[in-house]
């Protein structure tokens, strides 16, 4: 394992694209991606820009999230038959999904999925994330030969996840890489501190990213980046480029990222790259 805690000045940055969500409508927020092409075309675009993963919320035709399993399974092949990126779909869905339909996305083999360590208050309402579901989930990603990420809302998270690891021992691909949720009403606040606190609480050797909700999407980022991080961005997390100016879509947020990336002497890392680091395996 590469040892992620640690600065490492000179290393490539991992770029996310979190695209979608669960939370907009495109009637809000029109550049949404919500249908498989529009979609795919973002995906292109993002990759482009210097993206290497996409995390995956899907629609249905109503514009509605869904964890409908052909439209899962369709939007994996989808996006592997136009695109490089490592698919990573989302177990967490909406706040209104069950846990057998989130378990279920696995189905759709895709190359990663989101595995959250812990249930947090989401503005209004309740993401739940029990331990006997976070237990479920994370051994049917050893049994499926999923590779998860770590998505962490609070420092309280980052003790379940060791306790994961020392129950079930480490993931599929043998690496453990986190993302850092951070700025989400009820979890941890989007601040330099915070992240610093967050990082040094996580396991030897794993990697790590960070997204920041919201207002605290560049402060969240510029830590990363000087922490030693690799970054989430996206219409996910924020519909916002600067206060007061919606995004045009999601390019413009990796290629900001990827700029800033390279301005801190850290390029966007490639999908290659990208999944020798994260131990996802090449498709054959
Ligand atoms: N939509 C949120 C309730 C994930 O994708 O795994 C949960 C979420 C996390 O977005
Ligand atoms: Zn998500």
């Amino acid at each position: 394992m590469t040892d992620g805690r640690t600065s490492r000045p000179d290393g490539a940055t991992l770029i996310t694209v979190a695209p979608t969500g669960a939370e907009s409508e495109q009637a809000a927020v029109p550049v949404l991606p919500i249908t498989l092409d529009e979609l795919v075309a973002a995906a292109s675009e993002c990759q482009a820009a210097g993206a290497a993963v996409i995390h995956v919320h899907i629609r249905d035709d109503q514009g509605r999230p869904t964890l409908d399993l052909s439209r899962l399974t369709d939007t994996v092949r989808a996006l592997r038959e136009s695109t490089d990126l490592i698919v990573q779909l989302s177990t967490g869905g909406a706040v209104s999904d069950g846990f057998g339909p989130r378990l279920a996305v696995l189905d759709a083999a895709p190359d990663a999925c989101s595995l959250t360590c812990g249930t947090v208050n989401f503005g209004d309402e309740v993401f739940l994330n029990p331990w006997p579901f976070i237990r479920e989930l994370y051994a049917r990603t050893q049994a499926a030969g999923v590779v998860p990420e770590f998505e962490l809302f609070d420092l309280g998270q980052v003790a379940t996840l060791h306790r994961l690891l020392a129950e079930l021992g480490p993931p599929h691909g043998g690496h453990v890489h986190c993302d850092l949720v951070m700025g989400v009403p009820g979890g941890m606040p989007g601040d330099a501190a915070t992240l610093v606190a967050a990082v040094a609480a996580l396991p030897a050797g794993a990697t790590w990213s960070a997204t920041g909700i919201g207002r605290t999407s560049i402060p969240v980022m510029l830590a990363a980046l000087a922490a030693g991080g690799h970054l989430r961005v996206g219409l996910e997390d924020t519909v916002s480029f600067a206060r007061g100016r919606p995004a045009t879509g999601n390019t413009e947020l990796v290629t900001r990222a990827a700029t800033l990336a390279g301005l801190a002497q850290r390029p966007a890392m490639s999908p290659k790259e990208a999944r020798n680091m994260l131990g996802v395996a090449s498709r054959g």
